[in-house]
């Protein structure tokens, strides 16, 4: 059974990956209205991996008898300058989000709750892997510049990019 502490933390890390979700779609929105398209297929997939993550998270409240109440989603930002602004901002959010993880797991060791530490440690894989992502297009796109030809190159190769629960 979960602790009460524990259940709260967790129903606020769900609500936390709903609005990177959330995020994310409108940051594919923005890049969908500029004609990045292959950006923006990119964006989306992200977005959709964050519901699975809320989604992992749910299931975990319950399979531990715990219970998820659904808060509010923030209204997200809808304006960025530009694709590397808005991967910037991706990044800083990732390590926001790393952060609340790593404090989640502080929370299991502090409670000996070793289930519950063993859940977490595939978020703690996952960020790395996100944040990695993430920082690479960031340093991608500051390569890029101004240079339209690299931007639209790498606008193809974003195209690929989907997203399975299988992959995750
Ligand atoms: Fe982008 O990460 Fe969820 O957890």
């Amino acid at each position: 059974m979960l602790s009460e502490k524990m259940d709260v933390e967790l129903n606020r890390q769900i609500n936390a990956e709903m609005f990177s979700s959330y995020l994310y779609l409108s940051m594919s929105g923005w890049l969908e209205s500029k004609g990045l398209t292959g950006f923006a297929i990119w964006m989306r997939a992200q977005a959709k991996e964050e519901t699975f993550h809320a989604e992992k998270i749910y299931t975990y409240v319950h399979e531990r008898g715990g219970r998820v109440i659904l808060e509010a989603i923030d209204k997200p930002e809808s304006e960025w300058d530009s694709p590397l602004h808005i991967f910037r901002e991706a990044l800083k959010h990732e390590e926001m989000i790393s952060g609340m993880i790593n404090d989640l797991v502080d929370l299991a060791i502090k409670e000996k709750d070793h289930a519950s530490n063993n859940f977490l440690q595939w978020f703690i894989a996952e960020q790395v892997e996100e944040e990695a992502n993430v920082g690479n297009v960031v340093d991608r796109l500051a390569l890029i510049g101004d240079d339209s030809a690299g931007l639209f190159a790498l606008d193809m190769e974003m195209a690929k990019r989907t997203f399975t629960e299988e992959e995750a």
